[in-house]
């Protein structure tokens, strides 16, 4: 027997005759599946945390207003990297002119949710605006001395690893640096004159070198690898290196990248993965991904892994599928593999399933002008349960206007319903139940996001 609800939590929903969602439940027989997406019963940071590691993610300030990435990044992430806000060009583009706001909005967001943030980048050749380019040693020095103080200043204490300096080192066998206005200006020094600065700006935030292709070991690791072994004799401070971890088929997950992490771990700084992405798909990408993870677990000062970015839809890569979510924000097989690496247990859907706690999946049902109906199907994993819950993220300004089966509760943007059962919650393994609802379009078909179940 099918039980209509229309109670509502806070924010108030819209309402609706009655008909709507008795129409919507009779279509609901012979739906076609849209998105399957059935979760895992823990997430990323969850089982990154039960290993003692962040689990973070690129985040760009422009998508902060879209449901379904904001109820990814809520629920799978504990760390959060500017992917461009905290660069030179967006926070200093005119000389000791500070414009902090984008990457505010970031900093809020994660601080509100608990969430950690990495800093990137302070002092890097790119993304630098022409006027810095343009100065003198004398002022050059000034310039970024300022810059640094002024960014880190302004974070003291919200920042928990920053990379002070970015990418300073040439690609190939020379082991050479990269020529930028700091090196060519500067000279050698530069580096370390921006950890000397970073570590009296905020002297608890750890300090990191960041660069790509220093993942294994090479002509340009080992350079990397020789300037930190100088800066810990010296006692220069440094806390990390960053291994970017950008992986495609030219340049593979190297077979010596735990090795190469273990060797920087061993001069007595933490190491971390920064910018991790794999491009690929499948079983072959999602390999790659896990391959990854336990590098980083095998390495205990290895202290936490951020992907570069949350959907494939926005990629830096932009044709490419690097990413952990798809571009409808699917769980890929690649996140399955993070997941089970990390010790979490997947709830089924691109290759989990096996002692699931339980699997959400949803379907559309009929569809009118203004409003279609979804359906959720639970079903308990090989034990039997005694309740559920599960997630609907909304994409504003859609509302849910009557749900049938479920006992309903909103958070507090009014985009995210959790459904909890009534009296549906006892499913024997394998055993399924479906609760329903009716979703207001207001100019929006994008279909709901269907979080975790979890289930006791
Ligand atoms: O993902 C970033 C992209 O949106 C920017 O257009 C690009 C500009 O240089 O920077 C990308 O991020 C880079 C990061 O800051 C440093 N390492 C390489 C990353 C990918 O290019």
């Amino acid at each position: 027997m099918l039980m209509l609800n229309s109670r509502r939590t806070s924010p108030p929903r819209t309402r609706r005759a009655l008909g709507a969602g008795l129409a919507g439940l009779l279509a609901l027989t012979g739906v076609t599946a849209l998105a399957g997406t059935a979760d895992a019963a823990t997430t990323l940071a969850s089982a990154a945390a039960a290993k003692g590691r962040y689990f973070g993610t690129a985040v760009a300030a422009g998508h902060l207003g879209e449901a379904p990435y904001v109820s990814t990044l809520n629920t799978e992430f504990d760390s959060v990297t500017p992917e461009n806000e905290m660069k030179w060009d967006a926070v200093e583009a005119t000389r000791n002119s500070f414009n902090f706001s984008a990457a505010d909005r970031i900093v809020s967001h994660a601080q509100s949710r608990g969430m950690k943030v990495r800093g990137h980048t302070l002092v890097w050749h790119s993304q630098l605006p022409s006027w810095v380019s343009g100065l003198g040693a004398t002022d050059l020095r000034a310039a970024m001395n300022n810059h640094i103080n002024q960014v880190m200043g302004h974070y003291k204490g919200k920042i928990h690893s920053w990379d002070v300096v970015n990418e300073a080192f040439q690609d190939g066998s020379s082991g050479a640096r990269r020529s930028s206005p700091f090196q060519d200006k500067l000279g050698n020094g530069f580096i370390e004159e921006a950890f000397r600065t970073a570590r009296a700006a905020d002297p608890a935030a750890k300090l990191c070198y960041n660069d790509y292709n220093t993942d294994g070991i090479n002509a340009k690791s080992n350079a990397v690898y020789n300037m930190v072994k100088d800066f810990k004799a010296r006692g220069v401070p440094i806390d990390c290196v960053g291994f970017q971890s950008h992986f495609n088929s030219a340049s593979p997950v190297p077979a010596d990248y735990q090795a190469n992490l273990q060797r920087f771990a061993d001069l007595g700084v933490e190491v971390q993965i920064t910018e991790l992405d794999i491009e690929g798909s499948g079983t072959s990408q999602a390999t790659s991904y896990g391959n990854v993870v336990k590098a980083c677990l095998a390495v205990t000062r290895c202290t936490g892994i951020t992907v570069w970015g949350i959907t494939d839809k926005y990629s830096w890569r932009a044709s490419g599928t690097p990413l952990l979510f798809d571009s409808n924000y699917n769980k890929k097989p690649a996140y399955t593999a993070v997941l089970s690496a990390l010790g979490g247990s997947s709830g089924g859907g691109d290759g989990g399933g096996s002692g699931a706690a339980c699997t959400a999946t949803y379907a559309k049902a009929e569809e009118w002008s203004d409003r279609f109906n979804g359906r959720v199907t639970i079903t308990a994993g090989s034990k039997a349960i005694s309740t559920w819950s599960v997630t609907v993220t909304l994409t504003p300004p859609q509302k849910i206007s009557t749900t049938w089966n479920g006992t309903p509760s909103w958070d507090s943007s009014g985009n995210v319903m959790t459904m909890k059962p009534n009296g549906n919650g006892n499913l024997a393994a394998g055993a399924s139940t479906s609760f329903g609802f009716t979703v207001m379009k207001n100019g929006t078909s994008t279909p709901p996001v269907i979080g975790s179940c979890t289930a006791s």
